[in-house]
């Protein structure tokens, strides 16, 4: 199994943690979007417009991350996707909901706080201010949910937690304060000790400095 992507990336590390946590090999290779290798010939021939990550299964070539982690769970049969129908269902819920709402807040502040400047672009700061607002309004239902129960859909780890964990993972690099949301915190530190986790990287910050001293 090959997974193209960066390892700066929220949509594939989600991804990783669930090979890590699957248990699946796979050969990372780099594609970096920020010195254009997104849009190379080779990478347009696994995404029609060039993004990360894309998997590819012996020649089967999916993209967009969360079709990947269902595609990986469907295959591997595995408990991080329950077959159970409305368990499913919440699970699909948890997923969704987080990419929609906490992936959009986070991608407009990382972005712009941490990624401009390294491309010298000018921050804008107004999409600051409005991802700001999006966390505010939106990260207070995960903390409740996960003041109620061990994890996102329930008592188990699902692909819904590795999603919310990837996308969160840039909190402390974005200076996105998350002290308002104890559970959340809790949540995120248990599973940031975890194998799965520890095998992609040490922290966050420790992939961005890898990604420094290598260019
Ligand atoms: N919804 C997509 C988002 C993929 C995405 O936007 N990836 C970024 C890197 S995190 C990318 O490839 N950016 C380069 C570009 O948009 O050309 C997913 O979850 O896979």
């Amino acid at each position: 199994m090959i997974l193209y992507g960066l390892a700066l990336s929220s949509p594939c590390n989600k991804v990783r943690f669930l090979l890590h946590a699957l248990d699946i090999p796979y050969d990372f290779q780099i594609v970096n979007p920020l010195s254009g290798e997104g849009q190379s010939p080779a990478h347009l021939q696994r995404h029609p417009a060039g993004k990360i990550p894309v998997l590819d299964d012996d020649g089967f070539l999916l993209f967009e991350s969360n079709a990947i982690l269902r595609y990986l769970a469907n295959k591997t049969e595995t408990s991080f996707y329950p077959a159970n129908p409305q368990a499913r269902a919440l699970v699909d819920q948890w997923l969704d909901f987080a990419s929609i709402y906490i992936g959009d807040g986070m991608a407009r502040v990382f972005y712009n706080r941490r990624l401009a400047p390294m491309l010298n672009r000018e921050p804008n700061e107004a999409l600051i201010a409005d991802g700001l607002t999006t966390l505010d309004r939106f990260l207070p239902p995960f903390d409740q949910q996960l003041s109620k129960q061990a994890y996102l859909a329930g008592a188990g780890l699902t692909i819904a937690d590795f999603n919310l964990l990837a996308i969160l993972d840039p909190a402390e690099v974005a200076q996105i304060d998350l002290t308002p949301y104890p559970s959340l915190q809790q949540w995120r530190d248990g599973l940031r000790t975890r194998d799965f986790y520890t095998r992609c990287h040490k922290s966050y910050a420790d992939a961005v400095a890898a990604m420094k001293a290598k260019t």
